[in-house]
């Protein structure tokens, strides 16, 4: 007994010595949860495990994605080195071969087209460091206007809404553990229960205390089955539905006349506007009844706290911005935000879904929130980059419209970084002949994504376990991902590609950095004084406090929990309302004969975005192995569809061929696809590329369509 005690004690030990741990932080959604890689070796073979660590914002919490995440990045199709294109097949090519043809490329069509001729798109899902480098590499190494960023598609309705409204941005107003404080929770267009799983503790936490719950989405998603209300809502309705709730309060004099007096502008105009609206109208317009309506109204401003959150199901409209403003006229007459318990959370997407957009990826940015445009702004980075202010350029132009400026010929060559536009992006056609209509493409990558694989040069980079640098999560909180995993093969990180690249081109002395932390410094340093300011955040600070919410000025400081308390951030201090005419979505493609049925869009728990990542890996498969077509069951009847049965779905732009899944939870004139899947099931091939006049957002979620039973001519034809 003894002796075989001794022998398993021997072995455990054994087994010690051969594990080794890896810190990690999850590379898929905002919540940024801290994790472990354990690596062991058993009886010959290599074990790896995943688990959550302990933090202040998911406290060791991780989803099955965070659980599997090391089967993607350890997965053999990882790209090891450069790839160049030669007669239509890649080759193996070394990084000086690789880089070579990069500045001959870039260097000759810059020669002859001038420097707007290439353009650059960026990620939400890198870090802050090179998220910031990219833009600096755009404006100073390739001095073109061209660059925006995958955030495009993603935030940039609620951003552009609260920068509006408020005159910051800021995913959540408030920290995390405020939300258990709230009395009443609205959730326009968010997920949560699917896609930032361990955020869904604290609205549990705050239902537990008593909190009325409102989902408002067509799905009952697993987020609206915890709902004590769950509003149903036809596609594309959100502004109106606001419009009628905003009706409700006014006529019935539930506002906060102080509030609203000594804290917002533009009051008597939403009013006299409001007064106009006819409630049977927006009740026929949204398929809400007014009673539902009024429980919402009344149930929200008569609790003393209350907070309201929005994600891609109400922004991702062509009116995502005015509709996440109307919401946002929902707390502002209500005077809930700036106060404990109250606020407003736009749910981040990304795992860098807010640090990627304060750094200078977008058309119309520089780092910290500064204006391409404002003189004052440029000068300060013009002096910051060390470079004349006349040689910045100025303002490009939105993710979308840089392809359609590819397919007019316009932009020539593309230098993509970390996304996955053919399948992503609205109108997936015209994003495919765009790319293939350019001179000179370069992807960086982990894998042969369906984007990478038109490229002619693929860059073979590092994932999440290898790359360290900071993320700023949901709660504006910046964190800093440690990563230890050795870089193997020919990989190099994203920040030591961009240098790289900007050092053949002549521009190294600009970007002569030897780690993230550098880069950090310069970051630090540049954002003193703008609206996303972290310069008093360090690497050091960030290990011993677990993360600090920006802005943060000086090293003392111990960052900003909640926002507005005093001040809202434009120039008068006051919150701005909007008028939001929701007549105007008279400008979107309406259902008709032809096309009955709205198609909206969105995710599944087991996968991430296009797909590429979580399609690698086995336990995630396992959970969805393709999309499908998620309809009502008296929908299915009217068009004789059976449970698992494929379906052709078809907009104006294309079709694709899902199965069906019948079920319930959805409305009877909408149908749900997920987008993570490819070719055939590619949903972006349907989707419109008009977008929102502010944001520069698509319509992901809405688009009119219609359905017939697949019908294979190829094998009836046999029988
Ligand atoms: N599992 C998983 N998690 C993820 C991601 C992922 O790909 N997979 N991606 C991350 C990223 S980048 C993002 S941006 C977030 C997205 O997070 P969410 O925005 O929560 O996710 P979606 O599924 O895109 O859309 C949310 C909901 O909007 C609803 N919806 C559709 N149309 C409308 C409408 O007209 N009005 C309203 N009110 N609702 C509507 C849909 O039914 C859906 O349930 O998730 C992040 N987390
Ligand atoms: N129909 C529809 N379309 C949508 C949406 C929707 O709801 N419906 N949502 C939109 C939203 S919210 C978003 S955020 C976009 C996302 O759209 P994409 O950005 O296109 O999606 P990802 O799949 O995240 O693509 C990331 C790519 O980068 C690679 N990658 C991963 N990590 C790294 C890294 O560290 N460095 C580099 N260089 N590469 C890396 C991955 O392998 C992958 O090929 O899709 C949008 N498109
Ligand atoms: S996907 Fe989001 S919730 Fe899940 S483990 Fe990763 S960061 Fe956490
Ligand atoms: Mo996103």
């Amino acid at each position: 007994m003894s002796q075989s005690f001794l022998q398993y004690a021997q072995q455990k030990s054994k087994q010690e010595e051969q594990k080794r741990v890896f810190p990690g932080q999850c590379p898929f959604c905002s919540m940024q949860c801290k994790m472990q890689l354990i690596e062991q070796h058993v009886e010959g073979r290599t074990r790896y495990q995943t688990i959550g660590v302990h933090n202040p914002t998911t406290h060791g919490r991780l989803c099955m994605k965070g659980q599997h995440a090391h089967q993607h990045a350890l997965h053999k199709d990882r790209l090891n080195h450069p790839l160049i294109k030669r007669n239509g097949q890649f080759v193996k090519a070394t990084w000086q071969e690789a880089l070579e043809e990069i500045k001959t490329n870039i260097e000759s069509l810059q020669l002859s087209h001038g420097h707007d001729v290439i353009s650059v798109y960026g990620s939400a899902s890198i870090t802050n460091e090179e998220a910031y480098l990219l833009g600096k590499f755009a404006r100073v190494a390739l001095k073109t206007k061209y660059i925006d960023y995958n955030g495009r598609l993603c935030m940039s309705s609620a951003a552009t809404a609260a920068n509006q409204t408020f005159g910051l941005d800021r995913g959540l107003t408030f920290p995390l553990s405020d939300i258990k404080h709230a009395r009443v929770l609205i959730l326009v267009g968010t997920n949560i229960a699917e896609c930032q799983p361990t955020f869904l503790p604290y609205i549990e936490e705050a239902k537990n205390n008593g909190a009325f719950l409102i989902v408002i989405d067509p799905r009952k998603t697993p987020t609206a089955q915890l709902a004590d209300l769950h509003v149903s809502l036809k596609p594309g309705s959100d502004a109106a539905l606001a419009n009628g709730i905003l009706h409700i309060m006014l006529h019935e004099h539930l506002i906060d006349e102080s509030f609203i007096h000594q804290r917002t502008s533009g009051f008597q105009k939403l009013k006299e506007h409001i007064s106009r609206i006819s409630l049977p109208d927006i009740a026929e317009q949204t398929g809400v009844t007014i009673d539902v309506m009024q429980k919402i109204a009344r149930k929200f401003a008569q609790e003393k706290t209350g907070m309201i959150f929005t994600a891609r199901g109400i922004e991702q409209q062509i009116d995502g911005t005015a509709s996440v403003r109307n919401f946002l006229n929902i707390l502002l007459v209500t005077g809930k935000i700036g106060r404990f318990g109250c606020g407003y959370g736009a749910i981040t997407g990304q795992g860098n879904g807010q640090g990627a957009r304060e750094h200078g990826q977008k058309a119309d940015q520089l780092p910290g929130y500064r204006d391409i445009s404002n003189p004052a702004h440029r000068k300060e980075m013009a002096e910051r980059w060390n470079i004349d202010e006349k040689e910045l350029p100025g303002k490009g132009v939105s993710a979308f419209e840089m392809f359609e400026k590819m397919q007019a010929g316009e932009i020539k060559a593309l230098f993509l970084m970390c996304s996955n536009p053919v399948q992503s992006g609205p109108n997936a056609h015209l994003i495919q002949q765009a790319i293939k209509n350019l001179s000179f493409f370069v992807a960086v990558d982990l894998f042969m994504s369906e984007t990478a694989a038109l490229a002619d040069v693929i860059l073979p980079t590092s994932s999440y376990l290898e790359d360290e640098g900071t993320v700023t999560n949901v709660e504006g909180r910046v964190t800093l991902r440690e990563a230890t995993y050795p870089l193997k093969h020919q990989r190099k990180h994203d920040w030591q590609i961009i240098c790289e690249i900007a050092a053949v081109l002549g521009k190294g002395s600009h970007f002569s950095f030897s780690s993230a932390e550098e880069i950090f410094e310069e970051l630090r340093a540049v954002t003193k004084g703008a609206k996303a300011d972290y310069s008093g955040i360090t690497y050091e600070r960030l290990r011993k406090e677990q993360g600090i919410r920006w802005p943060c000025t000086h090293l003392e400081d111990s960052g900003t929990e909640r926002l507005f308390e005093h001040a809202f951030s434009h120039s008068d201090s006051l919150a701005k309302f909007a008028v939001v005419t929701h007549e105007k979505k008279a400008a979107k493609e309406p259902v008709s004969q032809e096309y009955p049925l709205y198609l909206t869009t969105g995710r599944v728990m087991a996968h991430y975005q296009t797909g590429v990542q979580t399609r690698r890996s086995t336990s995630l498969v396992a959970r969805q192995f393709e999309a499908y077509a998620e309809l009502h069951p008296d929908t299915a009847k009217t068009y004789g569809l059976q449970h698992g049965e494929l379906v052709t779905i078809k907009s104006k732009r294309g079709s694709v061929i899902i199965r069906c899944r019948i079920s319930d939870t959805i409305r009877k004139d909408t149908v749900f696809v997920p987008f993570h899947w490819s070719k055939h099931q590619s949903i972006n091939l349907l989707i419109d590329d008009q977008l929102d006049p502010h944001s520069k957002m698509p319509g992901f979620k809405y688009c009119p369509v219609q359905l017939s039973a697949y019908v294979n001519e190829k094998l009836c034809e046999k029988f």
